[in-house]
């Protein structure tokens, strides 16, 4: 449906609130758990979910992560929410009614109770890249603060974890003891082989508890890997008071999404699977490609317009396109991504250049205000995955990677003008920028990639590059 915006006179309080009764909608039976309720899985996961022809069977049951807030908002409207699809030419409004269940993450016995029940056949993460506690080898780094302290909880059996990874691993000693069966744990966060990196991280965490249950979990859990997409910013009061003139009633949770989507997967569902592809996702046997091209043209160019953008003194991804210093970063960026995923087995497929003119178009979508504060968070993990590669191939093949390694060079100023760095490194990041020189390259280098960081051409490269968007001080 496409409605033109017409501001009603009607003032928002007298408007009857979104529900269940409002707009009358079955509960579909919990099949699928959610852990990291936010703006994405509601634009994305639950939006496939009820345009599967199957979607009466197949009710979402979303976790928050950190605050509650998020469930509270969506249990006030019986987890109904609208998802906004904004083009250039207009809004169009759909209301979505897959999640059925919103819970404060903090519920674990509640998680614990749903993963032990046979019925449910599928749990979908989106708990950001940062909350994989990846190491720069790959694996679970077990000697982060956080997982120390939910090993030690998970140890002593009193107290509920607090980080995603400890509560999946609570919840799935739960379906072990209760011989709940096989089912399949679907990472839709922005990593490379996301299903490997989840498996890692679970299996990682439960080993360091209980061997045994490492081992179920390796025998019993399949873990799918997916390339996600879809543009999602945060949504702001003035998308609730667009919702209310348009939709005529209150919506405490819209959320507001570019009209593209994707979702690409790859791995088994043993105990099921809602028919997602009626909505257009696509299933295939290899997602490597599809996976760099997504996080190497997509998420690479995103954190570059980040990092540069934010320098040269824009806010949005659509300012900072519009700047050509910027957009020749990106051009030059995608220039060498393009060199190394052409080579790639099944790249025939990937059709490029339709690809970044799309990203160009997509990116551009001025009505989207795309922030790119909200892209540049997590950086040291982020370009583990969007700028690493690249350079590492474009080393490979004898080249300098200079486009790649001014990802690093505009993240490294950035970093150190940065008022407040949100990143899981915010401490060493700091520790860093207080050296100077070749060694403050270095040591930032190291903290993502320790390999790059010993190739002293590289190093030098990027200080040269240090310096290229400007050194403004960016508040945050
Ligand atoms: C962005 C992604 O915040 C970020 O790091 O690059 O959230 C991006 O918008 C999505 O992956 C698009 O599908």
């Amino acid at each position: 449906m496409s409605i033109e915006l017409q501001p009603t006179a009607e003032p928002a309080a007298h408007l009857p609130r979104l529900s269940r009764s409002l707009r009358p909608s079955a509960k579909a039976p919990v099949r699928i758990v959610h852990l990291g309720l936010g703006a994405f899985h509601r634009s994305h996961q639950a939006w496939y979910t009820q345009q599967a022809g199957d979607s009466a069977d197949w009710g979402i049951a979303a976790f928050t992560g950190r605050r509650p807030d998020a469930a509270l908002a969506l249990a006030e409207q019986d987890g109904l929410y609208t998802v906004v699809e904004r083009a250039d030419a207009g809004d169009s409004f759909t209301v979505v009614s897959s999640i059925v269940e919103a819970v404060d993450g903090a519920d674990v016995q509640r998680l614990a109770e749903l993963l032990a029940a046979p019925a449910t056949a599928v749990v979908t993460l989106t708990i950001t890249e940062a909350a994989y506690r990846l190491g720069s080898d790959g694996q679970l780094d077990r000697t982060a603060s956080d997982v120390v302290a939910d090993l030690a909880l998970l140890a002593s059996g009193s107290g509920n974890p607090t980080t995603p990874l400890g509560r999946l691993v609570l919840a799935l000693a739960a379906r072990r003891a209760a011989g709940g069966g096989p089912l399949a744990v679907v990472c839709c966060d922005n990593l490379s082989k996301n299903g490997t990196v989840a498996r890692n991280a679970v299996v990682g965490m439960a080993g360091a508890w209980d061997e045994g249950l490492a081992g179920w979990i390796d025998a019993n859990v399949s873990f799918v890997s997916t390339s996600v997409d879809r543009i999602t910013p945060r949504t702001t009061d003035a998308d609730i008071a667009a919702v209310e003139a348009a939709c005529g009633y209150r919506d405490n949770s819209p959320v507001v999404a570019e009209p593209f989507s994707n979702w690409v997967l790859s791995g088994n569902f043993p105990a099921g699977r809602p028919r997602w592809e009626d909505a257009g996702a696509v299933f295939v046997a290899g997602i490597e490609p599809y996976e760099n091209r997504k996080l190497w043209l997509l998420n690479g160019a995103h954190s570059l317009l980040a990092y540069a953008g934010q320098l040269r003194g824009h806010a949005t991804v659509a300012q900072a396109l519009a700047d050509p210093a910027c957009l020749q970063a990106v051009e030059s960026f995608w220039d060498e991504a393009e060199a190394n995923l052409s080579g790639s087995e099944g790249a025939a497929d990937l059709q490029i250049p339709a690809y970044r003119a799309a990203l160009l178009a997509r990116f551009s979508n001025a009505r989207i205000a795309h922030h790119l504060a909200q892209i540049a968070m997590d950086g040291s993990t982020k370009l583990r995955m969007r700028a690493v590669p690249v350079l590492q191939a474009e080393r490979a093949a004898g080249r300098s990677g200079a486009a790649a390694a001014l990802m690093f060079a505009a993240w490294m100023d950035y970093s150190a003008a940065a008022e407040a760095l949100q990143d899981p490194l915010a401490d060493e990041v700091a520790a860093a920028n207080r050296l100077s020189g070749t060694e403050r390259i270095r040591t930032l280098l190291a903290l993502v990639d320790p390999g790059l960081a010993g190739d002293d051409a590289v190093v030098g490269l990027i200080e040269d590059l240090c310096g290229t968007f400007g050194e403004r001080a960016v508040s945050l």
